[in-house]
């Protein structure tokens, strides 16, 4: 008899894991979902960016003095949008924001979690074709229900998210996210217009042979950092040979090759900006949190990324993130 495998999709996942569950609220799943509805909009727009007129500039730069791209606030609004109507969700903060976003209706008010995104990484590579992504963090808010939610509920560890993800908008659109049950990833059937699990139990492995750093920058990296690579391109452990070396320029491509094949993704600080370019709250924490649910490791180059106290919202870290083993290689070379 055959036996079909039924291929669950995002909703059905997240109700079998309340079911599995019963003491759970339902609010997380909720909001996941909410989450992969945004995703499949925002999916929609980016597979026809060449064909319509959402290329290019929105005259306007975000608060990182970055040109936006009409994508950007496109997806920017789609996740803003879907988490204000939801049930889950007290307020939020975006990469493309100034400040936080507090949802000041009573179901929000009284909603448990915030989530931190940003809407559309990699924007830059949009005109060309390249993949890109979406990253969020949630956390459990620590002001209290029922009130307005306020910066220090975004201000946390990210040791203290709940959840945390990435949709990658590639040669085929996946929803990837993480819980303390485990880190699961979805695949887009365009056909029936639902992610399904396609990914059950992702695990980093512990070594891999690609490494990911951008080397135009290889002489203002730390000497640990400098010597790391330059062993990289001599030996591995996994084949006696050299590493090979990846790097699209696109952070979700590059950390999300590095969980599922194995590998390590760099983005030092440098001599002229000691912090690097990535942003602790809705870049590294989102991808520590996950990788370390794989069984992977995620550092600033001194401390565990989820351990940063943050203090600004747009604050940037330096970012090493892969495989363990990995990892602990190059722990040797750049003393934590
Ligand atoms: P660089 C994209 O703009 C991004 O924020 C990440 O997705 C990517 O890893 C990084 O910047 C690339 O930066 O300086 O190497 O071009």
């Amino acid at each position: 008899m055959s036996i079909d495998r039924k291929i669950l999709t995002l909703d059905e996942f997240t109700i079998q894991q309340l079911r599995a569950f019963p003491q759970a609220t339902g609010e997380l799943s909720s909001l996941l979902r909410d989450l992969g509805l945004a995703a499949k909009r925002v999916n929609v727009e980016v597979n026809k960016a060449g064909l319509v007129d959402i290329l290019g500039d929105a005259g306007t730069t975000n608060v990182q003095g970055e040109d936006v791209k009409k994508l950007d606030v496109f997806a920017n609004n789609q996740f803003m949008k879907v988490l204000q109507h939801g049930i889950s969700c007290a307020g939020i903060a975006s990469e493309e924001l100034d400040d936080i976003v507090v949802f000041d209706d009573e179901i929000s008010k009284n909603a448990k979690y915030v989530v931190m995104f940003d809407p559309l990484d990699g924007s830059g590579n949009i005109d060309v074709n390249i993949s890109i992504g979406t990253i969020f963090g949630v956390y459990r808010r620590v002001s209290e229900r029922g009130t307005l939610c306020s910066k220090e509920d975004f201000l946390q560890q990210g040791r203290n998210q709940v959840a945390a993800g990435y949709i990658v908008y590639g040669s085929s659109t996946m929803m990837v996210y993480a819980t303390k049950r485990g880190v699961n990833g979805f695949t887009l059937d365009p056909s029936i217009g639902e992610f399904c699990l396609s990914h059950p139990d992702i695990k980093c492995p512990d070594f891999g042979n690609i490494y990911s750093v951008n080397h135009g920058n290889f002489f203002r990296y730390e000497k640990g950092v400098q010597d790391y690579i330059t062993a990289c391109q001599k030996k591995n452990k996994t084949n006696g040979g050299p590493y090979t070396q990846r790097y699209i320029g696109s952070m979700v491509a590059d950390v999300h090759r590095s969980l599922i094949k194995g590998g390590i993704f760099m983005y030092p600080g440098t001599t002229d900006k000691p912090k690097g370019k990535l942003r602790l709250m809705y870049e590294c924490n989102p991808f520590a949190y996950l990788v370390e649910m794989a069984g992977g490791k995620a550092t600033n180059g001194k401390i565990p990324i989820l351990d940063v106290q943050p203090t600004e919202l747009h604050q940037r870290e330096p970012l090493f993130i892969g495989s363990k083993g990995m990892m602990e290689e190059l722990e040797t070379y750049h003393k934590l």
